[in-house]
């Protein structure tokens, strides 16, 4: 039986850079769940006839929320549901399914990177039908609504088993069950050579895959043990779990300490990777060797012939105004478009669908191309993997070789965590009326050439976001500002640095960009405004 029940708003539903974020107590506050998911369908407006993808990361509360929201799409006269076997799916495998059965749009329950449990954070992705995370114009519009929601419609009935792989019926509604591995599997086959990768392992190469107790697991297990015969036991914390296990499912030097200090040990697998809770980032180890993520995407965008999926060419890359400039020489040297958009995957999804990209990546440990709509952890492992396998060279030799052809820009990020809202926001607000004052000065030996706001004008939709504040200084190096949009409280400020050299390539980082980083708490003044004088977490 359809029930129209009666609530009152919350005003805190705005949805960040990935989708909405929040405690997990927030989200199950009573009725706050069903207000956004109504919101999103008052949003969209005539459900008739559509369908929808649906699963999440198996965080805490992802099983009774995706048993809501069945109900609520039933009784919102939404046509059909596609739902991952036991709720699960991750973003990359959720936007495949969604552009392969052309569905209407897709809701991908994460909080992504961020800790999962009851004390930890529960999110909603939602994509429409390009496969990617809907635009600003529509989430305001969503925000709006759920200001003023005054009601939802649910379904009356017992839980919906979705255990089992097949086809049901609530009330109108066809629900289908399937397997999200199987779909994503044969995407990959497609992309990459499968036979050149099993030859690797043959050879006795060895590989650690970390899924953070996240959706991953399965996936990692099904095609780099059980396809192309890694080692049993390559993939660790591969059982997806509500609190995951108590990790905090971000893929970087700081949260998958395990698989670091494992790579980093005499014991070292020939290649390290971890993904995030929902599988769309990833981080590349080598023996005792880190890759960044910008010049991950620098360098498989320059051995993109290796890829028979890419072979005949590519039209162009982009990435995030703070990752930093590595891909804009490739991009050069191959005479390959190139654009640089704001922070958040949902900007890519214009130049992908306009043929202007076929790769993009971002800082933040992620990779993707245009095989999807989001960005996709395993996708970027199979590149590299495949890489190893047509060079026969490790990932120092080939990260190296790299910087020995295009130079290296060292890069880092600092993020200031659990700052206040209002110290956050004036000092962003601060710090950019003061941006034009401050061409020509000197800080710490880097003299400024210019400094901006980053704005982006889409050449597709022609909106104009801005996004972060850019120094640039006379000699290449950038620092950018930013305030994450992904936080479930308060507020956090990144700051990204990096610095060019042509020649000198194999210096700590963290040699490279002192100053560089003492620069850029003057500049900013974030001991005087925040308190702090060191970075909560390094990148
Ligand atoms: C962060 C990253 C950004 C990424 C976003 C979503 O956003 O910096 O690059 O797109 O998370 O990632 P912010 O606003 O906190 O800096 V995730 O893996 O949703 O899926
Ligand atoms: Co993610």
């Amino acid at each position: 039986m359809i029930k129209t029940i009666a609530t009152t708003p919350y005003t805190d539903q705005k949805m960040g850079t990935g989708g909405l974020r929040k405690k997990t107590k927030v989200m199950m506050q009573p009725n706050y769940f069903e207000n956004f998911i109504q919101s999103i369908f008052n949003t969209i407006g005539d459900l008739r006839g559509k369908v929808f993808i649906v699963g999440g990361d198996g965080r805490f509360f992802n099983d009774i929320a995706i048993q809501k929201f069945i109900k609520m799409a039933a009784a919102n006269g939404v046509a059909k549901l596609i739902i991952g076997q036991n709720g699960f799916v991750s973003t990359p495998a959720g936007s495949n399914i969604l552009l392969k059965n052309h569905t209407d749009g897709g809701f991908v329950f994460s909080a992504s990177h961020n800790p999962g449990g009851e004390n930890g954070d529960f999110g909603v992705k939602y994509a429409n039908a390009t496969g990617g995370q809907v635009p600003t114009s529509i989430t305001d519009k969503i925000y709006q609504i759920s200001k003023e929601i005054k009601e939802f419609k649910i379904y009356e009935s017992d839980d919906i088993d979705i255990s089992k792989i097949g086809t049901q019926k609530l009330g109108d509604m066809i629900i289908e069950v399937i397997d999200p591995i199987k779909d994503y599997v044969e995407m990959m086959e497609k992309i990459f050579d499968f036979e050149a990768l099993k030859q690797l392992f043959k050879k006795g190469f060895t590989m650690r895959f970390d899924a953070m107790n996240a959706v991953t697991g399965p996936y990692a297990i099904r095609i780099f043990e059980e396809i192309l015969g890694a080692a049993k036991g390559s993939v660790v914390h591969a059982q997806p779990l509500p609190d995951f296990g108590g990790l905090h499912p971000d893929p970087n030097l700081v949260y998958a300490k395990e698989l670091v200090d494992f790579m980093y040990s005499d014991q070292a697998a020939d290649f390290g990777a971890a993904n995030d809770g929902d599988g769309d980032r990833n981080m590349i180890l080598g023996k005792k060797f880190f890759v960044t993520p910008s010049d991950s995407l620098a360098i498989l965008t320059d051995n993109y012939k290796l890829i028979p999926a890419y072979a005949n060419g590519i039209y162009g890359v982009g990435k995030s105004a703070a990752t930093s400039t590595a891909v804009a020489r490739v991009a050069k040297a191959h005479n390959i478009g190139y654009y640089e958009v704001p922070t958040g995957w949902k900007y890519f999804v214009n130049l992908m669908d306009s043929n202007r990209i076929t790769f993009c990546g971002e800082e933040s440990f992620g990779t993707g191309s245009s095989h999807i709509r989001e960005k996709d952890g395993i996708w970027a492992v199979l590149f590299w993997l495949s890489i190893i396998a047509k060079t026969g060279k490790s990932v120092e030799e080939i990260t190296k070789e790299h910087w020995g052809k295009y130079g290296r820009s060292y890069y880092m990020r600092f993020d200031f965590e659990g700052i206040s809202t209002e110290v956050g926001d004036t000092l962003m607000k601060d710090l950019e009326n003061k941006l034009p004052s401050l061409k020509d000065k000197t800080f710490e030996g880097f003299t400024i050439e210019k400094a901006a706001p980053f704005i982006y004008n889409d050449p597709v939709d022609h909106s104009t976001t801005q996004n972060g504040l850019i120094v640039y200084f006379t000699d290449g190096s950038r620092i950018v500002y930013r305030l994450s949009g992904t936080g479930s409280s308060g507020a956090t400020i990144r700051v990204y640095l990096e610095r060019y050299s042509l020649k000198d390539l194999n210096q700590d980082p963290r040699d490279m960009l002192q100053n560089l980083s003492k620069a850029a708490m003057i500049i900013a003044e974030i001991p005087e405004r925040t308190g702090k004088h060191q970075a909560d977490v390094v990148t």
